[in-house]
């Protein structure tokens, strides 16, 4: 009771300072509390992942993390030579049909365009530099990752979540995993085509609407990457690797994508 007492009257300075002042002050406070909430809202979603870098030094809390970023670590003239060799080899993306699907019924859910390039087909010797960053970062063997695959998305084009492992019991046996997933972002993308993790964190919604742009959304800036894990060390599958591209509203997206695998890829 005393206690309260002691606050309610600080809260009473009004009665000494002027109810004008009072006002004046609280609409400062909620003026900047206003402000500070838009600002803290506006800041990219990729600022709550750690930062990627070589695995060996990353704090025992980091590690838990299901992903993590590299900001600006490939220069804009390697992200113009990677989309240049790409650009005259473009094809509609495709998708590993699950059983019973076709390219007809799911039709949509991919809609960018692509190729795959090795690190040996590229003779400007970018992609190999890439590739000797992703193996030195992972800490895995260059020959577990495939070609990378260079998506561009226009406007409107998406890639509803989907996840990067092939489940056996929707997609029948498999000889290896897509254990891990980098992706260099080869652009900024004036709005939209954000990479979306929709169960970021666990955080598995089981009535989310898949085509849904939500969760944690990473906006693509040219020279960024991106990794996240798809399995556990066990060989399960991580429920928050589910991930997608959201629309581009504006601008293009272009990214190369690296997939590892859990065994030497052939
Ligand atoms: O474009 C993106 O941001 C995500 C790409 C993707 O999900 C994939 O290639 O599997």
């Amino acid at each position: 009771m005393k206690v309260k007492g002691r606050v309610s009257s600080s809260w009473n300075c009004g009665r000494h300072v002027g109810l004008p002042l009072v006002f004046i002050l609280c609409s400062l406070f909620f003026a900047a509390g206003f402000f500070a909430s838009l600002f803290l809202l506006s800041q990219d979603a990729s600022m709550s992942l750690p930062e990627l870098r070589d695995r060996t030094l990353l704090e025992e809390e980091e590690e838990e993390s299901f992903a993590s970023m590299a900001h600006g670590r490939t220069e804009p003239e390697q992200c113009q030579t990677i989309i240049r060799i790409a650009k005259n080899n473009l094809e509609p993306s495709t998708l590993m049909l699950r059983k019973g699907e076709t390219a007809e019924n799911t039709k949509g859910i991919r809609t960018s365009s692509g190729t795959f390039i090795s690190a040996a087909e590229d003779k400007t010797g970018t992609l190999d530099l890439i590739e000797q960053k992703i193996a030195k970062v992972t800490m895995i063997p260059r020959s577990h990752g495939e070609a990378f695959n260079i998506l561009r998305y226009q406007r409107g084009q998406k890639y509803d979540s989907h996840y990067d492992v092939f489940n056996p019991a929707e997609y029948g046996p498999q000889k290896s995993q897509r254990m891990a997933s980098f992706l260099l972002y080869l652009t900024d993308v004036e709005e939209g085509g954000e990479t979306m993790f929709p169960f970021e964190d666990d955080n598995v919604d089981v009535g989310y609407d898949y085509k849904g742009c939500i969760g944690l959304k990473v906006k693509p800036k040219q020279g960024d990457a991106l990794l996240f894990y798809s399995l556990f060390p066990n060989g399960t599958i991580d429920v928050s690797s589910l991930h997608g591209s959201c629309p581009v509203i504006n601008g293009e997206k272009w990214v190369a994508t690296k997939w590892i695998r859990d065994q030497i890829d052939n």
